[in-house]
């Protein structure tokens, strides 16, 4: 058995072994029920590598993989960004419709809350404000729901948050479009916050009238993801 630090599945900064999986919903490791391991732990994938054992060698400064699921989604044929819910002109965009927008570029760290950090990465993608703008929020609208088409992750934001001019639809990464295995043809990159905020294969965003924590704030993660000010960090933020 080999000890893993990519583990999303325990309260903050904790680190499972594998090996004490086996001890089952009956073992407690520092006070945090085991089963909120076991059921939730973080899947790194790598796509030449479908064991994943690559993920365990150090690779410092390097991305990891991730997916909820068993494997990485396949965008489909017609893909479609839609944004829906509480605004007065929802969208379906293709992926030419966002590249035909004002592009906004960006290069910034991407720090995942279990400690790997990736500095000076190169973004492009589409404000998400100004697709706010396009579908026009309604009154009664208060955050955003975003949706993956892997069929499982979620993510959330509240309006202030989305408006922010470091956050993005991004189509490009690392100086090319995005890759299968980052979440391409569109992701969401929230800069300023834990990379779990940044949800790969986005399909739909929907304004909603209050904020549903996505996928891993179900298992304890800060809603409000903020690099270096949540998940129990009193470091200052990166970058
Ligand atoms: N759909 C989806 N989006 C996701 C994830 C995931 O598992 N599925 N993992 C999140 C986490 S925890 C991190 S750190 C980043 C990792 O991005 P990468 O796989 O491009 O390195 O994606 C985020 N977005
Ligand atoms: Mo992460």
């Amino acid at each position: 058995m080999v000890a893993s630090t990519e583990d999303h599945g325990a309260p903050i900064g904790r680190r499972v072994v594998l090996g004490m999986l086996g001890l089952g919903a009956a073992g407690v490791v520092g006070g945090a029920p085991l089963v909120r391991a076991v059921g939730n732990f973080l899947r790194p994938l790598t796509a030449n590598d479908p064991t994943g054992l690559s993920d365990l060698l150090p690779g410092a400064g390097a991305f990891r993989l991730y997916t909820v699921t068993s494997g990485f989604p396949i965008a489909p044929p017609a893909y479609r960004l839609v944004v829906d819910g509480l605004v007065d002109r929802p969208l379906s965009l293709s992926l030419a419709d966002l590249e035909a927008m004002a592009p906004v570029h960006l290069v910034k760290p991407f720090q995942c809350v279990t400690g790997w950090r990736v500095p000076g990465v190169h973004w492009t993608g589409v404000a998400l404000g100004h697709l706010l703008d396009l579908a026009g929020v309604a009154k009664a609208g208060r955050a955003l729901r975003f949706e993956s088409f892997d069929g499982v992750y979620t993510e959330s934001l509240t309006l202030a948050q989305a408006r922010r001019p470091d956050v993005v639809v991004a189509y490009r990464m690392l100086g090319a479009p995005l890759t299968r295995e980052h979440g391409g043809p569109v992701r969401l990159y929230v800069a300023p916050m834990y990379g779990y905020k940044s949800i790969k294969w986005l399909q739909r965003i929907s304004v909603v009238d209050r904020v549903e924590p996505g996928y891993w704030e179900h298992y304890g993660y800060a809603v409000d993801a903020w690099v270096g000010r949540s998940n129990g960090r009193s470091d200052p933020p990166i970058g």
